[in-house]
């Protein structure tokens, strides 16, 4: 049990010392930066069209290598960064969050028009929202990245979403997601319950907006 502990432990530290390298900084970082520029510019584009405003937050980060190793472990592979690379998706992420509803659908095809992106899958988790609640829209694309060798294509992960929905996400993720809550089954159904309420809630602000807009 010890060796197993230590041997987790050193792959642990290897991949921590991977992730350090600058060229992989670099590469996934500038990804980031890249998705979040974008998404800024095409919010910015659409609030000038529509004359209200349309992004209510982003964020964007690089996958900690704890949550690498944990996520990896989890489908049964190697602790390393090229299998990191191969098999996850989101080892760089950029999370938005708009205040309507069709706006996180109109920020969605403009980002499908950009010559910049290659996308590689989509999930809507807002039409098909997961057992926990979690509603979400979900793109995995590619960016390229200039190296002296020329573009190299980085994979990210775009969380696009109501301000209500982060709100449900935020808080879950803070309360349970990532704990081992399976035996609570009165806690799973509460926050399934929130999510719908605050789903409801989204539709009717989407609705009175639509009212106001027409005074
Ligand atoms: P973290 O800490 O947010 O990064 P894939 O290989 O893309 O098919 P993957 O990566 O499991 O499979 O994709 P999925 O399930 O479409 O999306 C996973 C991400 O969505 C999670 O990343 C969370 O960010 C978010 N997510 C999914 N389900 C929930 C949920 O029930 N609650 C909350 N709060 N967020 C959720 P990570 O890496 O698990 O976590």
């Amino acid at each position: 049990m010890m060796e197993t502990n230590q041997a987790a432990d050193r792959e642990l530290l290897r991949l921590q010392e991977e992730m350090e390298q600058a060229r992989f900084r670099y590469l996934y970082e500038s990804a980031v930066k890249s998705v979040m520029e974008m998404i800024k510019r095409e919010a910015a584009f659409l609030e000038t069209l529509f004359r209200r405003e349309i992004l209510s937050n982003i964020n964007g980060r690089v996958k900690a290598p704890e949550s690498i190793e944990r996520k990896l472990q989890k489908k049964g592979c190697a602790v390393n960064l090229e299998t990191a690379r191969a098999r996850l998706n989101d080892i760089a992420g950029v999370r938005a969050a708009c205040f309507f509803l069709d706006d996180v659908y109109e920020l969605a095809k403009r980002l499908k028009k950009q010559k910049q992106l290659r996308f590689i899958k989509e999930k809507n988790y807002i039409e098909n929202p997961k057992a926990s609640g979690y509603k979400s829209l979900h793109f995995i694309v590619e960016v390229p990245v200039e190296t002296k060798n020329g573009a190299e294509w980085v994979r990210v992960e775009i969380q696009l979403r109501t301000l209500a929905m982060d709100f449900w996400a935020r808080l879950d993720h803070r309360l349970c997601y990532k704990k081992d809550l399976k035996a609570a089954k009165s806690v799973q159904r509460d926050l399934r319950k929130y999510a719908e309420i605050i789903a409801r809630v989204d539709v009717q602000m989407l609705s009175l907006r639509k009212r106001i807009d027409a005074i």
